[in-house]
């Protein structure tokens, strides 16, 4: 080629190998779908947080088998309707490999239909109500289901402030606050902890009076609450505000700092369980914490945790894969591979387990973890030693 000819060609040949090369870059595009704003952003942003932070790792690190990890991430609003609106998009428009969340149960319930249907893998971080994994086989989560948590959880509980009976109260119109409600029920059954009153409110109800006054003349020992966090913080502010010195036990919901904002010192002698503690400092956790604070200048809480993990274990499933770059292959491919994976993460050591059978149907996988029971002390959760 002349010389001149090749001054001209040059940058055509660069630009088809720059477009080359940004097509190719094959970037791995994982859907998350998060409540980013209403009541339950609390969470999700913390979930957000959690997936930008280890995909920054993952992709600094390299990426996976040499393909960078991108995030596309929307707003579900924490509602049912949304969060189907979004895993359409993630699934059919961007076309993600695979979709991280929703935030609430209540949303997954109307969602991962969509994606066992498409054969793409929903993965909750922060679903713990039964029978979320029932949907189908592309149904993972690594939240711990609020069934392992709270048996262990009401134990501690009961020992710790020598319980003899309690109160209930818990939100009737939320697909996570009503199988804690029920998981609670049979907890309690178990553990021969006769039950006072039960109570019962609405997503949005801010006014819980009618209830706690009843359950003051019942004169339980202490306050079961399956509740969202705002509710619960409310709920406390409100039961102190009649005299009421009891202290709550809760499960997952309660783990925000969130609960602090609103409910302050109010908040002390709560106990909770869940499979995250800023105190439980095994070098991944504390690597992890570190890193948050230095990236977002705030603590992380267990919803970042859950999704941090979660980020590294769909990086661990695709480096044991190859990507056809058929779309549909390597969704199937990825959702094969992600029930063998193990990693020791910020939550601690995590592994998959399969749900429970359901009959003519194929299930999917919950998280095998261990809960750690927390007391709040001074407006945060410490360890309840
Ligand atoms: C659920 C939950 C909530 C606490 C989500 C953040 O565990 O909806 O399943």
């Amino acid at each position: 080629m002349q010389f001149k000819t090749m001054l001209k060609t040059l940058p055509l040949l660069m630009l088809a190998t720059g477009l080359a090369s940004a097509a190719h870059a094959a970037d791995v595009k994982l859907g998350l779908a998060a409540a980013l704003t209403g009541p339950a952003a609390k969470y999700g942003v913390a979930i957000k947080n959690g997936f930008s932070l280890a995909a920054d790792e993952v992709n600094a690190a390299g990426g996976v088998n040499g393909n960078k990890l991108l995030l596309v991430i929307e707003d579900e609003q924490g509602k049912k309707e949304e969060a189907i609106n979004v895993f359409k998009k993630l699934i059919f428009k961007d076309k993600a490999l695979l979709v991280f969340g929703p935030t609430l149960s209540n949303s997954a319930f109307a969602a991962d239909p969509i994606a066992n249907a498409a054969k793409v893998v929903a993965f909750g971080t922060s679903n713990t109500a039964d029978g979320i994994t029932a949907m189908g086989p592309f149904t993972f989560r690594n939240s711990v289901m609020e069934a392992d948590v709270l048996p262990v959880t009401t134990r501690a509980a009961v020992k710790h402030f020598g319980i003899k009976k309690v109160a209930i109260i818990y939100g009737n119109d939320d697909a996570f606050t009503k199988s804690g409600y029920d998981v609670f029920k049979g907890t309690l059954a178990d553990q021969k902890i006769p039950v006072t009153t039960t109570e019962a409110y609405a997503k949005g109800d801010v006014d819980f009076k009618a209830q706690l006054t009843k359950i003051k003349a019942s004169n339980p020992d202490a306050i079961v609450c399956s509740c969202l966090t705002e509710e619960a913080a409310n709920i406390i502010l409100q039961t102190r505000a009649l005299g009421m010195k009891q202290p709550f036990i809760g499960g997952n919901g309660l783990n925000s700092p969130k609960l602090f904002d609103i409910a302050k010192g109010a908040g002390d002698d709560t106990i909770m369980g869940s499979p995250w503690s800023s105190e439980n400092l095994t070098p991944a956790n504390k690597a992890f914490i570190a890193a948050y604070k230095a990236k977002f200048g705030s603590d992380p809480d267990q919803f970042a945790a859950q999704a941090y993990d979660a980020l590294h274990i769909v990086a661990a499933a695709l480096k044991k894969i190859k990507l056809s770059g058929a779309l549909d292959k390597d969704r199937i491919a990825l959702q094969q591979a992600l029930p063998a994976v193990t990693i020791d993460g910020a939550t601690g050591k995590f592994a998959f387990r399969k749900a429970p059978p359901v009959t003519g149907k194929e299930v999917g996988y919950d998280a095998q973890q261990e809960a750690i029971v927390n007391i709040a002390k001074g407006g945060k959760f410490t360890l309840l030693k």
